[in-house]
C-alpha cells in the first residue's frame, strides 16, 4: 500500500505544479492521473481546432524564469499538441513523471478521523494513504453528452470533443452532424468543414465569438515580450481582470476605464480596437461591462454587427446571431474562420432551439420530423462544470459525510479551495474559486504555493489537520451569491451558473470579486493564524 505526505490528483497544467512544488518543498508524494500521459485537458480535447484562447505567452507557468524564457511557441494561440508538448517539455524538466502513475483514476477518498489520513481507492483496486490531499481535477473535464433518446440506435461513428480518440480522425467524403455550438464546436466546426462532404451544425444557443486572429508568432514581437516577462507576469497578477492583458502585441496596463464616462466616439473606436486586437481582448474594453447593462447592449449590438458581416446569407446570419442573454456572460469564444464556415456550399445550420432533436436513428438524426443522414456524429455539448469532476470521485469526510451529498444545493467551499468537514482537502481552480474567469495556470500556482507555505507552517508548528470552520463557508458562499447577483452572470444559461446540466442547481459556481481581492483574502487568512480555518 502506498502511504504518502501527499497525494496529487490530475496531471494537467495544476497537478503538475502542485507534484513539482511540494515535492521541492520536501513532501513524499505520488500523483495520480487517469490518462496514459500528462496534460489534463490538453490531453483529452484532441479535436480539431482545439487551442487555448488566450495568448500562449500568458497561458503558461510563470514559476520558472529560465522556463518561460527558453521554451518558443510557434503560434500567438497554442494549438492542442503544441500545449500537450511543452507540458511534456516541463514534466520531463523537471524530473516530475517518476511521481505520476498513470492510466490509474482515483475513484473514492474517504478520511480517517482516527488516524487523520485520507485513504484512496485506484480503478486499479490500489489503496493509497495520504496526509493531504490536492485535487488538481480540472474544472472543464467532465465531458457532458446528454441522453439523446434513441441515440444506442445510431450506427454511426460518435466523437465527444472532450475525450477525442488518440489517433487522427479522417473525415473524408464522409456527412458529419456537430451538435452544439460553444467554443469546442466553434473552433472543430471549420476544420471539419474543410475535410467532410457535408457539414451540418445543430444549434441551440448561438455564441458570441470574435476572430482569434491567430498566426505564427513573430520572434522580434516574443523577444519583445520576453525582455518584459516578469513585468508582465506582475501585472497579470496586480491589474488584470482576466489574468491576461496582452492587447495588439503589446502589454498594456489594463484599463480603469468605464463605459459610461465615455463618449459614443471613443467607445466605438475602443471596440474596434480590441476587435482588431483578436480573441478575448474585449473582455479588457471598459471595466463595467458586467454590470452595466447598457454597456453590455452596446458591445453586444456591435459583436452582432461583426456576425452579420461575416456571414453571406442573411437569413443564416440571423440565426447565429445570439439574442436573450448579456454578452461575456458566456464565455465569448475566439475563432477562426467560424462564421465564414457557413458560407461553404457544404455547410448546413439548423436551429434547435424550439425544435430540438426529436431522437436519433440508425442512419442519423431526426429534427421536426426531418431526417438528417449522417455517417458521424461530433457532441461537442461541453462540460459538468466545475463540481463535475469532484462529483464522479466518492469523496467521504468526517463521519462519513459525502461530499457530493453536501454540496446538493451547489458546491460548499471556503475560498473555493476547502470544504468543512473534509480536512486536508484540497482544491486546485476548483468551484467557487477563480479557475473559470481568471487565467487556471495563474491560479493554480497561487493556490499551490500558498499551500505550500500553509504546509510548511503545520510541519513546524507541529499541527493539523486543516479546515475551513462552516461559518467562513457560509460567508463565501453568501459572497460569491452577492457579488455575482450584482452581475449580469445570472441572465445567462451558462455553465458559469450550473445551467447547462438539467438537474443541476443554478448557482453561480465562481468568485467574480477579482483575483487581487481573492488573493489578499488567502494571504490575509494564513497572516492571521489561519483565519476562517480550524487547525488540529
Ligand atoms: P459549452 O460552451 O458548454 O458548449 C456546449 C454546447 O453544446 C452549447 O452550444 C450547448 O447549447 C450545446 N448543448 C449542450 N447540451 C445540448 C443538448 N442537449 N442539445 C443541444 N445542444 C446542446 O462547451 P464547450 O466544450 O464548447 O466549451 C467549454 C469551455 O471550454 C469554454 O467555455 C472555454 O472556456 C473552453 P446551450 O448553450 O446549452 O443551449
Amino acid at each position: 500500500m502506498g502511504d504518502f505526505d501527499v497525494v496529487v490528483v490530475g496531471a494537467g497544467f495544476a497537478g503538475l505544479y502542485a507534484l513539482h512544488h511540494l515535492r521541492q518543498r520536501g513532501h513524499s508524494i505520488r500523483c495520480f492521473e487517469a490518462a496514459s500521459g500528462v496534460g489534463g485537458t490538453w490531453y483529452w480535447n484532441r479535436y480539431p481546432g482545439a487551442r487555448v484562447d488566450v495568448e500562449s505567452h500568458e497561458y503558461s507557468y510563470s514559476f520558472s524564469e529560465e522556463l518561460q524564457q527558453e521554451w518558443v511557441w510557434s503560434e500567438k494561440y497554442a494549438a492542442q499538441a503544441e500545449l500537450l508538448r511543452y507540458l511534456n517539455h516541463v514534466t520531463d524538466r523537471f524530473d516530475l513523471r517518476r511521481d505520476i502513475q498513470f492510466d490509474t483514476r482515483i475513484t473514492a477518498a474517504h478520511y480517517d478521523e482516527a488516524t487523520g489520513r485520507w485513504r484512496l481507492t485506484t480503478s486499479r483496486g490500489e489503496t493509497v494513504l495520504a496526509t493531504y490531499c490536492v485535487m488538481a481535477t480540472g474544472f472543464l473535464s467532465a465531458p457532458n453528452k446528454p441522453p439523446f433518446k434513441g441515440l444506442e440506435k445510431f450506427t454511426g461513428r460518435q466523437f465527444l470533443t472532450g475525450q477525442w480518440p488518440q489517433e487522427k480522425v479522417d473525415f473524408t467524403g464522409r456527412r458529419v452532424g456537430v451538435i452544439g455550438t460553444g467554443s469546442s464546436a466553434i473552433q472543430s466546426i471549420p476544420v471539419i468543414a474543410e475535410e467532410a462532404a457535408q457539414l451540418t451544425v445543430f444549434q441551440r444557443t448561438p455564441a458570441f465569438s470574435i476572430p482569434a486572429r491567430n498566426g505564427p508568432l513573430d520572434p522580434v514581437q516574443d523577444r519583445k515580450i520576453k525582455a518584459r516577462y516578469r513585468e508582465l507576469r506582475e501585472m497579470e497578477h496586480e491589474l488584470a481582470p482576466g489574468g491576461f492583458l496582452l492587447t495588439l502585441g503589446e502589454i498594456e496596463t489594463p484599463t480603469q476605464k468605464s463605459f459610461a464616462k465615455s463618449t459614443p466616439e471613443q467607445r466605438r473606436a475602443e471596440f474596434e480596437r480590441r476587435y482588431r486586437s483578436g480573441g478575448l481582448n474585449l473582455y479588457l474594453a471598459y471595466t463595467d461591462l458586467l454590470v452595466n447593462q447598457e454597456a453590455n447592449d452596446d458591445l453586444a449590438d456591435f459583436v452582432r454587427d461583426k456576425i452579420r458581416e461575416r456571414v453571406k446569407d442573411p437569413v443564416v446570419a440571423e440565426k447565429l446571431v445570439p439574442r436573450g442573454w448579456p454578452i461575456l456572460t458566456k464565455r465569448l469564444c475566439a475563432d477562426t474562420n467560424y462564421y465564414e464556415t457557413y458560407n461553404r456550399d457544404n455547410v448546413t445550420l439548423v436551429d434547435i432551439k424550439n425544435t430540438p432533436i426529436e431522437e436519433f436513428t440508425a442512419t442519423g438524426l431526426r429534427v421536426g420530423g426531418v431526417d438528417y443522414p449522417l455517417d458521424d456524429v461530433v457532441f461537442a455539448t461541453g462540460f459538468d462544470a466545475m463540481t463535475g469532476a469532484l462529483d464522479r470521485i466518492d469523496i467521504r469526510g468526517r463521519g462519513g459525510k459525502r461530499l457530493k451529498e453536501y454540496w446538493e444545493a451547489g458546491p460548499r467551499t471556503f475560498l473555493g479551495f476547502m470544504t468543512a468537514g473534509f480536512p486536508n482537502l484540497f482544491y486546485i481552480d476548483g468551484p467557487s474559486s477563480l479557475g473559470a474567469v481568471f487565467q487556471p495556470v495563474l491560479l493554480s500556482q497561487f493556490q499551490v504555493n500558498w499551500l505550500g507555505d500553509c504546509f510548511d507552517w503545520l510541519r513546524a508548528e507541529g499541527r493539523g489537520p486543516i479546515e475551513p470552520t462552516v461559518e467562513a463557508e457560509d460567508a463565501w458562499i453568501r459572497l460569491c451569491a452577492e457579488i455575482a447577483d450584482a452581475t449580469l452572470f445570472p441572465q445567462a444559461n451558462s455553465w458559469y451558473m450550473g445551467a447547462n446540466i438539467p438537474g443541476k442547481p443554478r448557482v453561480i459556481l465562481t468568485y467574480l470579486g477579482g483575483f487581487p481581492d481573492y488573493r489578499r483574502r488567502f494571504l490575509e487568512a494564513a497572516a492571521d493564524g489561519y483565519f476562517g480555518f480550524m487547525v488540529g
